[in-house]
């Protein structure tokens, strides 16, 4: 974007999810002469009703990087949401700052959702504010790469994306050849998790001063938010992060790779990361983690299949669904490529369900503001799609509840790839399956009150009819789908009794809803 050096009075504005040392609004900027604004406002903590832990999250995590900028050489100019001039919304605040500092322009790294952006530069054109909006280079691909990448393909898939990651990061690369002869270690990946086996604990922070004063905050002004506030336990600093992944690579990376896709009651988070909340609020810096992956494979830590699927989940589907974000932005949240329109059900918000795998997915995202990967995609994502859900309530209920939640990485998780709503821009094929998938991969089904082996009836896992409901309400979209051809000469060859079972089942389990 322009030349940022020449000013010698700046307002820099830094947002909740931009806290990085070495970002580039700070790097253009001059301790001795610039001022940093950091404001928790309503506006953002309030276009979605937030779960109760990412709203302390974010806050702890704002206060605690101020104290650091000023310890650092910083003028910052820190307002609490509970400032009684705090004017609600960060343009304001700006408005505010300017009035009061000596600034005369300002600065501020490009937000990673669009509606911040748009509202940004629309009020700078408005009020005549002189704003400089630089490229957030957080990111391995730039808005132009990835554009370059996409334009002219048919097909866009992260596999190809991700190759060319490979190669410029040099990540788990032999001069021009991957690691090990092979891209992508998937197939080695696919082991459902047994209560037997080890399981790490999961590193908890105690709330410090500045934390329990947000705590309260957040109980007094947003009691009525999803999730439970206590036990708070995130790392809020970038030391705190650096711990956090420390000790993910110590006790959990080696078997990351094996466990990846098992769900197992009473275990929320398995041998997953739970880094995604600090890398997107800036704590930790992707590529940072990555090398640090990658060093435990050379130093014989931890196996390939881990490293591999890993570092692939950051550089590989991190970026693509950036890129995918930005590709399609605005109009991807809107997308329902199925004209989907049922309200999302309560029990998404109580939890209040008899079906063990929703009611173990969503106590945890409500307890933890936490879900792992396939609980999003095939448990809560899958029941929404199979439902016929809205699209856009199932988009807003995800951008509330966890913790890592930003529209740039949330959405097209939401609306492409779990949903199907942008009707295989993002994937090649809906994510649908019936219960046996998630019986094959966790023990809910065991102690859950629906036979999974029962495809129809009262007592039949609801997962079986609405699957087949759904491929046949949506004929028309999918049968064409090259990838799903199998699964329809299935239905075609079921007799009719069994087909008018299915349905009946299923306009059961969706009335009941
Ligand atoms: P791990 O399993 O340990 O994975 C390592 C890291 O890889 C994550 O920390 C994250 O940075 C990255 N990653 C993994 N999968 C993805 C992915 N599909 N897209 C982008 N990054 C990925 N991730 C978010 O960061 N924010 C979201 O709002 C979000 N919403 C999602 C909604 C749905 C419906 C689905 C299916 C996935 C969503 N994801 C989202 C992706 C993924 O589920 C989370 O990144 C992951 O569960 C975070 O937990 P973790 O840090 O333990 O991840
Ligand atoms: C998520 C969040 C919340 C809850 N509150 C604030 C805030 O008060 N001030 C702020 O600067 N940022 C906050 N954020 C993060 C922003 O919502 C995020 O920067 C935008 O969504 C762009 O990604
Ligand atoms: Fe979930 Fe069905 Fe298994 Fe119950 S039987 S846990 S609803 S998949």
């Amino acid at each position: 974007m322009t030349d940022t050096h020449c000013s010698p009075r700046k307002l820099i504005l830094v947002l909740g999810d931009q806290l990085s040392v070495d970002i580039c609004s700070l790097r253009a900027g001059n301790p001795g002469t610039d001022t940093v604004l950091i404001a928790e406002v309503a506006e953002e903590a309030g276009y979605v009703a937030h779960h109760k832990k990412k709203i302390a999250f974010v806050f702890s995590a704002m206060r605690h990087f101020a104290t650091e900028l000023v310890e650092a050489g910083w003028q910052v100019r820190y307002v609490k949401l509970d400032d009684p001039d705090n004017s609600g919304s960060l343009s304001g605040e700006v408005a505010r700052a300017l009035r009061d500092t000596p600034a005369d322009r300002v600065l501020v790294a490009e937000p990673g959702e669009y509606r911040l952006k748009t509202a940004l530069l629309d009020w700078a054109d408005q009020s005549g504010v002189d704003l400089q909006m630089l490229d957030d280079d957080r990111f391995i691909a730039s808005h132009q790469e990835f554009r370059d990448w996409a334009a002219g393909r048919k097909q866009l898939r992260m596999e190809y994306f991700y190759r060319e990651m490979r190669r410029k990061t040099g990540l788990l690369m032999s001069g021009n050849e991957p690691e090990g002869g092979q891209w992508n270690y998937d197939s080695d990946n696919r082991k459902p998790a047994k209560g037997s086996l080890f399981m790490p604990t999961q590193r908890h922070t105690l709330p410090d001063a500045t934390t329990e004063e947000v705590l309260k905050l957040v109980e007094a002004r947003f009691s009525e938010n999803f999730g439970m506030l206590r036990p708070f336990w995130f790392a809020v600093t970038r030391a705190g992060a650096l711990d956090a992944l420390e000790q993910f690579v110590d006790q959990a990376l080696p078997q990351f790779g094996d466990y990846q896709d098992a769900m197992l009651t009473g275990e929320p988070f398995l041998y997953h990361s739970v880094l995604a909340q600090y890398i997107n609020a800036g704590l930790l810096d992707p590529i940072e983690v990555c090398r640090r992956v990658e060093r435990a494979y050379y130093d014989g830590w931890a196996p390939l299949n881990a490293v591999e699927g890993y570092i692939r989940q950051i550089i590989g589907w991190r970026e693509y669904m950036r890129g995918i974000y930005w590709l399609n932005m605005p109009g991807y949240t809107d997308q329902n490529f199925f004209g989907a329109t049922r309200p999302l059900p309560g029990l998404y918000w109580t939890g209040k369900t008899d079906m063990a795998c929703m009611a173990a997915a969503i106590g945890q995202t409500r307890d933890e503001a936490y879900a792992h990967h396939i609980q999003r995609l095939m448990v809560t994502g899958n029941f929404a799609m199979l439902a016929g859900i809205d699209p856009h309530q199932v988009h807003e209920w995800y951008l509330a509840v966890y913790a890592d939640a930003y529209e740039w990485v949330e959405a097209p998780n939401v609306i492409g790839m779990s949903q199907f709503a942008d009707g295989g821009f993002l994937g090649s094929k809906p994510y649908a399956a019936s219960g046996n998938y998630i019986n094959k991969m966790s023990d809910h089904c065991a102690g859950c009150r629906y036979d999974v082996k029962q495809k129809t009836g009262a007592e039949a896992c609801p997962f079986n009819p609405l699957y087949w409901d759904f491929l046949i309400r949506n004929e028309d979209k999918l049968r064409g789908n090259p990838r799903l051809g199998q699964t329809y000469r299935t239905w075609d060859k079921m007799d009719d009794a069994k087909k008018a079972s299915y349905r009946e089942t299923a306009q059961k389990v969706l009335n009941a809803l």
